[in-house]
């Protein structure tokens, strides 16, 4: 049974949201542009957290239930989690997604983005095109009255339609003045299920588009979840509020629209 109360957030915080999920999405866009090959994953973690902090934030995911580094760097067949490392190599053909959490004067900006090192196969460029509209799809599916599945319902159709699947056992999540927060947004489900969408609302949708099987492992080192089939999986993740009409991207990627998100 789901007890747990969901916060709705003043215009005030939104506006201390907004902050957050901005910087972020700045941030994410400078690590971007050093993704190419021969790359350690470790190199974009340090840049991210030497960035962050020149920037008066502090990287959430560092400590955040042991979690050891600053960012997630999730390559090919990594679902998400993955830790930098320095053995970690970028090389042509690879997808990266990069997620980064800030927190800013005490709110969180949670977004995440899948790259390309050098050239992509054509079926990588499915994916990762898939992914995104997935997430489109998701928050055009976001206004006060709809339910927490139609979200979900658009992501899955439009996933499978594709030959694609939608993993299950990560979920996007209620955030705020904390990282994780409810209410859980499934990235599959049924239409007109789940609870109503109000005004003040803020959550993360962040679907993880799979090229085979949406079963997923967890790596020995307790963190790094990968395809359960070792084939490629794509994601990519905003902050949103639900708006009084409709729903702000809190966490827009530099050139990316505020409400349709691309
Ligand atoms: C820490 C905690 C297991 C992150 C996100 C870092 C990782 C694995 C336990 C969600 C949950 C980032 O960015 C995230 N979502 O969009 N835990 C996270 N950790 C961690
Ligand atoms: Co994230």
């Amino acid at each position: 049974m789901e007890t747990e109360v969901i916060t709705l957030l003043s215009k005030r915080e939104i506006e201390k949201m907004r902050r957050a999920g901005h910087l972020a999405a700045k941030l994410l866009y400078h690590l971007s542009h050093l993704v190419k090959p021969g790359v350690t994953t470790l190199e974009l973690n340090d840049e991210a957290e030497r960035w962050t902090r020149a920037h008066g934030a502090k990287s959430a995911p560092l400590d955040y239930k042991g979690y050891p580094k600053s960012i997630c760097t999730s390559v090919n067949e990594v679902v998400c989690h993955g830790i930098p490392s320095a053995r970690q190599i970028l090389k042509d053909g690879d997808i990266i997604n990069i997620d980064v959490t800030l927190i800013v004067d005490g709110y969180h900006g949670d977004t995440s983005k899948t790259f390309f090192v050098g050239e992509p196969s054509p079926l990588a460029r499915k994916l990762v095109k898939v992914t995104e509209e997935c997430r489109r799809r998701g928050i055009a599916a976001i206004k006060p009255g709809a339910k927490i599945g139609d979200i979900g319902a658009a992501i899955q159709e439009y996933a499978e339609s594709q030959g694609f699947s939608v993993v299950r056992d990560f979920v996007g999540h209620g955030i705020g003045r904390v990282f994780h927060a409810a209410p859980q947004i499934p990235h599959y489900g049924d239409r007109g299920k789940g609870k109503r969408l109000r005004p003040g609302m803020v959550f993360t949708i962040e679907p993880m588009i799979n090229e085979g099987t949406y079963e997923v492992e967890i790596l020995d080192d307790k963190w790094t979840a990968v395809t359960k089939d070792r084939k490629l999986s794509a994601q990519c993740e905003h902050t949103l509020a639900v708006t009084e009409d409709g729903v702000e991207i809190l966490t827009p990627y530099p050139g990316e629209d505020e409400i349709s998100g691309i």
